[in-house]
């Protein structure tokens, strides 16, 4: 297969700069590498910005409501174990509308593979504050809620029990290939995807993530990647955070 095999022909139709169309285009070379059929490949995905990529990716897909993708990625894989199931949305849509099903979906080790596109905030409805915006993040709700937590997708799914946990910039050279062993490894896996939003971040851009990133190298130790995925120092660690054997069978 050929990266073009999982590319519809549609011009997608997010803002020119953003994140997303790098998500889109790794995913569909990944897939393709993977050596996967489009027809073998089921994506759920959400509302949002995110959830837009289905319908400029070319496999089976079902565009769910918000905050409902990975219950819908479950059920597919549920009813089609053959088939490769991931689900696809933002920071809102699975920390916030949907984060009972993160957590449980990890918890239950469902074998799905969840990208989480993480820009800081509800962008399709044009900048309002999510559970992962930074107090610093200017935002149409700012003042509104007080960010004393942000949530921090790659620990909670550590905690609740996910067996593969990465995260990746969406403009580092080997985001394809995280994005393969996310697909590969048999048993929940997360790639938290940070994606700028070129129209409502200011200050979380390309450049920004280009200054702040470290890379890890592949561990298997708990608490390790704990201390990576909560960070500190303005400093972000990207990687495969955590892999464990699988616990699917
Ligand atoms: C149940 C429900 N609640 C709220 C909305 C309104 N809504 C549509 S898109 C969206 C924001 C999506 O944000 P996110 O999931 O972070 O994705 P992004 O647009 O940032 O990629 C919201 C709140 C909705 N469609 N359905
Ligand atoms: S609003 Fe932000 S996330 Fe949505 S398409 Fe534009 S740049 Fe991308």
């Amino acid at each position: 297969m050929e990266k073009t095999d999982f590319l519809q022909a549609a011009v997608p139709t997010w803002c020119p700069g953003c994140g997303n169309f790098l998500t889109w285009q790794v995913l569909a070379q990944s897939l393709a590498d993977l050596q996967l059929q489009p027809a073998e490949v089921a994506i759920a995905y959400d509302i949002g910005c995110s959830g837009n990529m289905g319908n400029f990716l070319r496999t089976s897909a079902f565009l769910g409501l918000h905050g409902r993708a990975i219950p819908l990625a479950v059920g597919i894989k549920q009813a089609r174990p053959d088939l490769t199931v991931l689900a696809v949305g933002g920071d809102g849509g699975f920390l916030a509308e949907g984060t009972n099903h993160f957590i449980h979906a990890a918890r239950r080790n469902d074998d799905i593979t969840v990208i989480l596109i993480n820009n800081h905030l509800f962008s399709l409805t044009t900048g309002q504050a999510t559970p992962t915006t930074p107090a610093n993040l200017p935002n149409k709700t700012a003042g509104l809620f007080k960010q004393a937590k942000v949530l921090n997708a790659p620990a909670l799914a550590l905690t609740a029990g996910a067996g593969f946990v990465a995260r990746a910039f969406v403009g580092q050279a080997d985001y394809g290939q995280i994005l393969m062993e996310a697909v590969r490894h048999r048993g929940f896996s997360l790639v938290e995807a940070l994606s700028p939003c070129v129209t409502f971040d200011p200050i979380y851009t390309f450049a920004w993530y280009r200054k702040h990133i470290r890379a890890v190298k592949p561990a298997a130790d708990w608490k390790k990647a704990r201390q990576w995925a909560e960070g500190g120092d303005d400093i972000i660690k990207v990687g495969i955070l955590f892999k464990q054997a699988d616990k699917s069978k």
